[in-house]
């Protein structure tokens, strides 16, 4: 039995973060523990006049606290931090409560659409480029890679460009690297896999309707997937399979603008892990 640390803010309406995180890993049945980075009354995407109390500075009170108890975690993993300064402490604290063999899975939240997300700016990015230096498994979509690895982001690509675009990442990290996101042909997209130099990408459904939090949600199943012993192609295409289906329940409904129906999907989730 796997226990997993997951470090991202609480949007505490809209579907992202650790309110789609907590769940989904929980349902692939495994221990969700939980450090929140920031409380948000929403997600930064679309909404106005949302409140932000930072938790920065709760986060070595809460490691030393764990180091006393002694608890440990299997995996870490990070999604949206909330200051450029948490790098550190999250750094401290993977250390500090790591179990033995212990994988840190870093998903740098911070980008899309070619734009940093509203409050991050380059030093945030700098700090990020030191916590990817760390990870096992690395999920950013194009545009976070591209701000990691100081490369132009291109709306429009060919296997040549996301190669070059690898081959940087490479000098970022030496984990598995999965970027999401990937597609050479109309209404297509896909996931590039990169392990020791070996890619492996799985091309899906582009739906028409993007939503907010699907890289959040996509993270957390390739997590929830890899704790039950999927290899990470396989988590990879879980991932994204489940994704598919929480955009396709959510596409109808056009009042459902800020996030993506994930819970309706939970079932199928489960049953992809047991297959
Ligand atoms: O889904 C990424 C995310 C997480 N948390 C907050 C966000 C976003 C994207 O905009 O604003 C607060």
């Amino acid at each position: 039995m796997k226990r997993i640390l997951t470090i991202q803010d609480v949007s505490c309406f809209g579907q992202c973060s650790l309110t789609v995180a907590l769940p989904i890993i929980s349902a692939c049945g495994i221990e969700t523990c939980i450090l929140p980075s920031a409380v948000l009354s929403t997600h930064t995407g679309g909404f106005k006049g949302f409140t932000f109390r930072d938790l920065t500075e709760d986060m070595p009170l809460i490691e030393e606290h764990w180091k006393k108890e002694n608890i440990k975690f299997d995996a870490v993993y990070t999604g949206y931090l909330g200051s450029a300064k948490q790098m550190d402490y999250v750094k401290s604290i993977y250390n500090s409560c790591k179990a033995k063999d212990a994988l840190l899975i870093v998903d740098p939240a911070m980008a899309d659409n070619g734009k940093l997300y509203l409050g991050f700016d380059m030093e945030f990015v700098k700090k990020m480029r030191e916590l990817c230096k760390k990870s096992d498994y690395l999920l950013p979509n194009l545009t976070e890679a591209c701000l990691l690895i100081e490369e132009d982001y291109r709306e429009e690509y060919d296997e040549t460009y996301i190669d070059a675009v690898l081959s940087k990442l490479v000098t970022l990290t030496s984990g598995t690297i999965v970027l999401t996101g990937i597609g050479y042909s109309a209404n297509k997209t896909g996931v590039v896999v990169f392990k020791n130099g070996e890619k492996q990408y799985y091309e899906h459904e582009k739906l028409s309707k993007g939503c907010h939090g699907t890289g959040d949600i996509y993270a957390s199943a390739f997590v929830g997937a890899l704790a039950k012993g999927k290899s990470a192609f396989e988590a990879a295409k879980i991932a994204a399979d489940y994704t598919v289906l929480c955009i396709k329940a959510t596409q109808q409904d056009t009042e459902h603008w800020y996030g993506a129906r994930f819970e309706t999907a939970l079932p199928e989730l489960i049953k992809m892990l047991s297959e």
